[in-house]
């Protein structure tokens, strides 16, 4: 019935259609920034530095508090529940783009540059604020109203050390999405990895032609970068941060005794050892939304929604044409119509969901919910995601952070570590298979502030492995292990038509024994850093916490035990990609190489799903890289 009304098949309407917000919208916004001003200005007056700082204090160990004592929702229950069944009419806008997180907020951006065009942003979550721009309190954030809640299904060749198997999945619930919580690490990926996109069938993606949009969104302000590779007056801020006093030396001398060479890692020359470079703008995370979103909200031409859960994609089956989107806002039902596209960038997890729910993807999964099927793609099937080996560490005589967290907090005002770039302090990347010059495997290094969430916290460790996990926040340095390339996939699937319910997420790590080796390659070449003169100043060996279910299996350090705590000890890095694949084909791909999706209209998918294959990096870079060439692609089908 609604469809009718729009008449939404022809392609002519986009012009004829009234917007009928849209003018009270600018009136009621010009009203409101003076108020906000003068908020603003009484709230600095009243405030000495001391006041502040302990303002500071207070909201930190809120925030902490509140997170330990929070328990992670079942369900979506909170965000569908509605006591008003009316559908409002919430207004028709040229785009509506559902989600902003790494990619949505850039899209909002780049498209309201054009006066004319109007866009809605739908965001589910509510703000970020003081406490999310605090890269080393980021974890606390996954237990709280910020992260969707999910975790994987229980998994049979990974995260056997948590309870009941199953890895905790956090995503972004808030404005700036996973920008929002997650470490801030900035790192692109190998040159390799975008030539493969185009290799695939993507054209428009090699290297050299997206290498424009990371220079383009970035502003880097660290020192002894390659100026050729990074950009300096884009959005997002790029930094590294102060050193753990004493670390970095040591750590680069024991790396340069493996032969690695100092690099900037997002330069010519990926593969070495390197300080970690992250989006920092002074002491403050610089998110999708604090880069993107903060200083555009005067744009009369941009409404932002926050508390809108977008639960259905209208389409147009007789045409495949979608014209609008129907969500819950505060208890009220709404639809929103969208002239020209709906540009869906809700993520790896929920853009799929939210296709399937609207009735594309794998016919049969759909039909067995009793969905209707609109297009049959490969909707959620190729998930590919890092995989991360928690269980190593050196043991020193060096006592890092012996402090307080007001001592830490103190430190932090001051743009020094511990807190300002959590543990992930140094960087090796390295190619273990020895056949070329991308990197297949990640080493983490860092010292985690004692304020720190910590492993045994995040990831509800079973007993009986918590029972033994007997690190030393004071003594240890962490030494993580990721793999950039591994070949399991996985799934996400619906648990059934209702968008209440959480999409099954199936990362299936480890599931390809391939990794296995590629893991024991890494775990080998790490452990020569055992041997290495400079860890020798710190007294360091490598601690291993023990894994009891192999341990009673196999003799410690062999390579059985070694692939056996693989399992036990392996989370999803939480880079997932590809469960919106790009490509030519509707057979492997959901969305062409204009992120449109195969055999529908006015639909596409701009988010991290579409990475047709991972990135030897971290997935925030490349996703607002993709963001940026997206709004291009958009522009220029619209002959701009
Ligand atoms: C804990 C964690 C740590 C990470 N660390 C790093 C790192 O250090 N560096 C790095 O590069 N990458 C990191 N990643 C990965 C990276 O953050 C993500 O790959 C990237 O942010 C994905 O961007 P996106 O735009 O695809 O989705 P998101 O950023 O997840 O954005 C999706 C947005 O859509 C909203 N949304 C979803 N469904 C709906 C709906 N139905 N209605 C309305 N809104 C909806 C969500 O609330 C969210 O705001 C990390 C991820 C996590 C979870
Ligand atoms: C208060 O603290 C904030 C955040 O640390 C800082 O940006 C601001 O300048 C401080 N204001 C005063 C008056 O000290
Ligand atoms: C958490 O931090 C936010 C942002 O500063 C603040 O508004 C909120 O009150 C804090 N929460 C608690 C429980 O202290
Ligand atoms: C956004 O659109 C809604 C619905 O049309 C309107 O009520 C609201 O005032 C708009 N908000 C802004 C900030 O423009
Ligand atoms: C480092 O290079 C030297 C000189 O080529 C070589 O002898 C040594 O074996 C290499 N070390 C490692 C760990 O590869
Ligand atoms: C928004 O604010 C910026 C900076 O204050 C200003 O340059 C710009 O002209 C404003 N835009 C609109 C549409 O008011
Ligand atoms: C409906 O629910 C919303 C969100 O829970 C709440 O804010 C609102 O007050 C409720 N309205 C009524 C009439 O109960
Ligand atoms: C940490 O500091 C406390 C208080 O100053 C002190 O008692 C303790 O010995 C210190 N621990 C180490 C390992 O230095
Ligand atoms: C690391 O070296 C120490 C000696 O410094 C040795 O005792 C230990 O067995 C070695 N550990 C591994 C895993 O090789
Ligand atoms: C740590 O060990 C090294 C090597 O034995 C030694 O030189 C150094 O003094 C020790 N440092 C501390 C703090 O004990
Ligand atoms: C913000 C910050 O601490 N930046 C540091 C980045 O690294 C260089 C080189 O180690 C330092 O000089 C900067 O201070």
């Amino acid at each position: 019935m609604l469809r009718n009304v729009l008449n939404v098949c022809d392609t002519l309407i986009v012009g004829l259609l009234k917007v009928p917000h849209f003018h009270t919208l600018q009136a009621s916004t010009i009203m409101r920034a003076p108020i906000v001003l003068v908020v603003f200005l009484v709230a600095v007056r009243t405030n000495d530095a001391q006041h502040n700082f302990s303002d500071l204090v207070a909201m930190i160990s809120g925030n902490i508090s509140a997170a330990r004592a929070y328990t992670l929702p079942l369900d979506n229950e909170k965000l569908t529940y509605v006591n008003d069944t009316t559908l409002n009419n919430f207004g028709t806008f040229d785009f509506i783009v559902v989600g902003s997180g790494s990619a949505g907020s850039v899209v909002a951006n780049r498209l309201t540059e054009i006066a004319e065009w109007t866009v809605l942003l739908l965001e589910a979550g509510g703000s970020d604020d003081d406490f999310t721009d605090i890269l080393g309190f980021a974890s606390f954030s996954y237990f709280s109203e910020k992260n969707w809640g999910y975790n994987t299904t229980p998994q049979a060749d990974s995260c056997l050390g948590m309870v009941n198997n199953q890895c905790l999945y956090p995503r972004g619930k808030v404005r700036g999405g996973c920008s929002t919580i997650n470490g801030g690490v900035y790192a692109r990926g190998h040159p390799d990895d975008f030539d493969e996109w185009a290799e695939l069938g993507n054209s428009g993606w090699s290297y050299n032609e997206v290498l424009p949009y990371f220079i383009k969104s970035e502003r880097a302000v660290f020192p002894d970068r390659e100026e050729d590779f990074h950009g300096d007056d884009g959005y997002m801020y790029v930094d590294n941060t102060s050193e753990t006093p004493g670390l970095e030396p040591v750590i680069f001398a024991a790396f340069e005794e493996l032969n690695q060479t100092r690099v900037d890692y997002n330069g010519r020359n990926q593969l070495g050892v390197a300080k970690r470079q992250f989006n920092l703008k002074g002491n403050k995370r610089s998110s999708s939304s604090r880069a993107f979103l903060d200083d555009f909200q005067n744009r009369t031409n941009l409404n932002v929604s926050l508390g809108s859960f977008v639960t259905q994609i209208l389409i147009d089956s007789s045409c495949g044409a979608a014209y609008g989107v129907e969500f819950i806002k505060h208890g009220k039902r709404y639809v929103a119509y969208a002239s020209k596209e709906v540009i869906l960038s809700a993520g790896v997890i929920n853009s799929p969901q939210l296709l399937m729910l609207s009735g594309i993807g794998p016919s049969n999964g759909l039909q067995d919910l009793g969905i209707e099927v609109i297009r049959d793609l490969p909707v959620g099937q190729n998930l590919e995601d890092h995989v991360g080996y928690i269980g190593l560490f050196f043991r020193t005589n060096q006592t890092f952070y012996n402090i307080t967290l007001v001592e830490q907090l103190q430190l932090y005002v001051q743009n020094l570590r511990p807190v300002t770039g959590g543990s992930s302090e140094l960087v090796n990347f390295v190619n273990l298979d020895g056949t070329r010059d991308r990197p297949d495997a990640e080493i983490v290094i860092g010292v985690p502030a004692p304020s720190a969430a910590g492993v045994q916290f995040v990831f509800k460790l079973k007993d009986e492995v918590a029972e033994v996990f007997d690190t030393s926040p004071l003594h240890d340095i962490s030494v993580s292990i990721l793999l950039l390339h591994p070949k399991s996939r996985g799934t996400v699937k619906l648990l059934s038509n209702n968008p209440r319910d959480f999409p099954l997420i199936d990362p299936r790590g480890f599931s390809d024994e391939a990794d296995l080796e590629t893991f024991y390659k890494a775990v080998q070449y790490v452990l020569q850093l055992n041997e290495s003169v400079a860890l020798k100043g710190f007294d360091a060996s490598i601690h291993h916490p023990g894994v009891p279910s192999c341990d009673s299996l196999y003799n410690r350090f062999t390579k059985d035990w070694w692939l056996c705590s693989a399992k036990v000890l392996s989370i999803s890095a939480w880079h997932a990609t590809g469960t919106t694949r790009m490509g030519p084909s509707p057979v492997d791909s959901v969305v062409d190489p204009r992120l449109v999706v195969h055999g529908l209209k006015y639909l596409r998918v701009v988010d991290a799903g579409v990475i047709p294959s991972a990135v030897s990096g971290h997935p925030h870079a490349a996703t607002v890289m993709l963001a940026e060439k997206a709004s291009d692609i958009i522009k220029e089908d619209y002959g701009l």
